[in-house]
């Protein structure tokens, strides 16, 4: 702490040492570049595993640092001597622990694994003997140095274009990395609008593939929420052939690959391993918008077949929609986001939470822009919305944001309230209220076992909030969502507003 007193490095305390990690999680997420976190030894570094995890299966740089207790004395005993290393190996790239006090290269290795190949996180331990020796020799400071991603060898690149006129009722899809290689490479994103312009095939995308190309196209075929039996998988069963582009393999996935079914072309950065649900049967791997742009310079004009699915396109995004009009309240979650994406500009972001009102969120938010509907489906852990909205509002001050939190899953992160009132920042905390664990209780019901388990209480959030100093507002009637939300915002600062919703009819 002495050490971050005297350095130009900003210091953000939190309440829990795991949303410290969901945040800077969050911070390498949107930047490109690693975020960090910090904690003490023994029960400090047990908090952080799900965060580390979060990142590391999401593909987000991150360097867990925490203390441990002495390594060459043991004055303390077994005091909080927590073998966290070991705790760590199996959620990070790599757990490392510092042993003598030429540290330099080791942290500079560290930040090199979280950005290389798939990102993700790297745990660093300084135990306090270590910590408190000095360095006697002269240890190089290692340099920084940027990383560009190799292109896509020409043969791939061949193979691939030969394959996809072929196809008789194509289709694109968007995964997860695809959106995340925007935080580094910002040109992705013409890339990727280019490349459906200019060959034309109909689009959906994975839950975190959503805004890759902005929906308002009109080859956006629609969200996968569920792995089957998702109203896009009526264009995903008629396709002979998808092309995935930066899907990942540890999103859940959005449509299960067997013995039929479309064959499938991979397109991204990174080659996945084999899963008994997605098996491509050949890949474009390398940089993904110098492939994209090289398959349209071959592709472009050539594919007489390339919108054979659109006819089913309005079907799809009509039954989408469903609920989405009802008058009823509480309100359905499908006319929730609608009411949200009425008060958020082309270019505000809203950060999802877990719990059955996503798959709401997936399918019926609209989204224009990458990265403008923070979701995570691949821990999918509850309790990072808030974390991960505060670092949103953080980075982009300039913009609108919203975190939209179950209330069970605001209840895990809850008190990182008092951080972002500290932060000064401009934040609406939208909460979801139905009493309970509404995805169990839907799952539950969906297997025909009555609700058990499900119904814990909440406090008066418009009370908590302003136990925190923000202002709370209970949101009563269908009529007054949108106008509640958008005085929220106007009025600044942070704001809660909590809605009742119900999702009996929620799939
Ligand atoms: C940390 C964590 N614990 C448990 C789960 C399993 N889980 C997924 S959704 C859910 C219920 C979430 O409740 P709430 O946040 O109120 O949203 P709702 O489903 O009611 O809309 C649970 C328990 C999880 N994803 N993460």
């Amino acid at each position: 702490m002495e050490s971050l007193r005297n350095s130009t490095i900003k210091l953000v305390p939190t309440h829990t040492e795991w949303a410290a990690a969901l945040m800077a999680a969050n911070w390498g997420r949107r930047t490109g570049r690693t975020g960090i976190c910090i904690a003490t030894c023994g029960p400090g570094v047990l908090n952080f595993p799900n965060g580390a995890e979060y990142a590391r299966l999401n593909g987000m740089p991150l360097v867990l640092i925490a203390g441990q207790k002495a390594i060459k004395n043991r004055r303390q005993a077994g005091f909080q001597r927590s073998d966290a290393v070991e705790v760590m190996k199996p959620v990070t790239k790599r757990a490392i622990q510092i042993a003598s006090a030429e540290i330099p290269p080791t942290v500079s290795e560290a930040f090199r694994i979280t950005q290389e190949g798939k990102k993700g996180p790297v745990y660093i331990e300084l135990p306090e003997d270590i910590a408190a020796e000095k360095c006697e020799k002269e240890v190089a400071l290692i340099a920084r140095h940027k990383r560009e991603l190799p292109k896509a060898n020409d043969a791939a690149l061949d193979r691939a274009a030969a394959r996809i006129p072929a196809a008789k009722r194509p289709l694109l899809m968007f995964g997860a990395a695809a959106p995340r290689r925007v935080a580094s490479c910002p040109g992705l994103i013409a890339d990727m609008a280019q490349f459906v312009i200019r060959i034309g095939i109909p689009f959906f995308t994975t839950q975190m593939g959503k805004g890759a190309v902005s929906e308002d196209s009109h080859l956006y075929m629609g969200t996968a929420a569920l792995s089957e039996g998702d109203y896009v998988h009526e264009s995903i069963e008629q396709a002979d052939l998808v092309i995935a582009i930066g899907h990942d393999t540890t999103e859940k996935p959005p449509f299960l690959m067997g013995p039929k079914g479309p064959e499938v072309i991979r397109i991204g950065d990174q080659s996945p391993p084999v899963e008994q649900v997605y098996f491509p049967q050949s890949e474009v791997i390398g940089d993904i918008g110098p492939s994209l742009k090289s398959l349209a310079d071959r592709l472009e004009g050539k594919l007489p077949n390339a919108g054979a699915l659109l006819p089913l396109r309005e079907k799809i995004l009509s039954r989408m929609s469903n609920g989405a009009d009802e008058e009823r309240w509480p309100v359905t979650p499908q006319r929730l986001a609608h009411a949200v994406r009425k008060v958020m500009p082309e270019n505000g972001i809203v950060a999802l939470d877990n719990g059955l009102y996503k798959l709401s969120f997936a399918r019926n938010y609209q989204t224009y822009v990458p990265n403008t509907l923070l979701l995570n489906n691949e821990l999918a852990t509850m309790g990072a919305g808030l974390p991960s909205a505060i670092v949103a509002a953080m980075l982009s001050p300039e913009r609108r944001v919203m975190a939209v939190c179950g209330d069970k899953g605001f209840m895990m992160t809850s008190q990182e309230l008092e951080t972002a009132v500290r932060l000064k920042l401009n934040l609406v905390v939208l909460i979801v209220e139905d009493g309970g664990y509404g995805m169990i209780r839907h799952k539950q019901a969906a297997r025909g076992f009555p609700d058990f388990g499900n119904t814990v209480g909440n406090p008066d959030f418009v009370k908590l909030a302003e136990a925190y100093g923000v202002k709370g507002t209970r949101v009563e009637a269908l009529d007054d969502l949108v106008p509640a939300l958008e005085a929220a915002f106007e009025g600044g600062g942070v704001h809660v507003v909590v809605v009742p919703i119900d999702d009996s009819r929620n799939k």
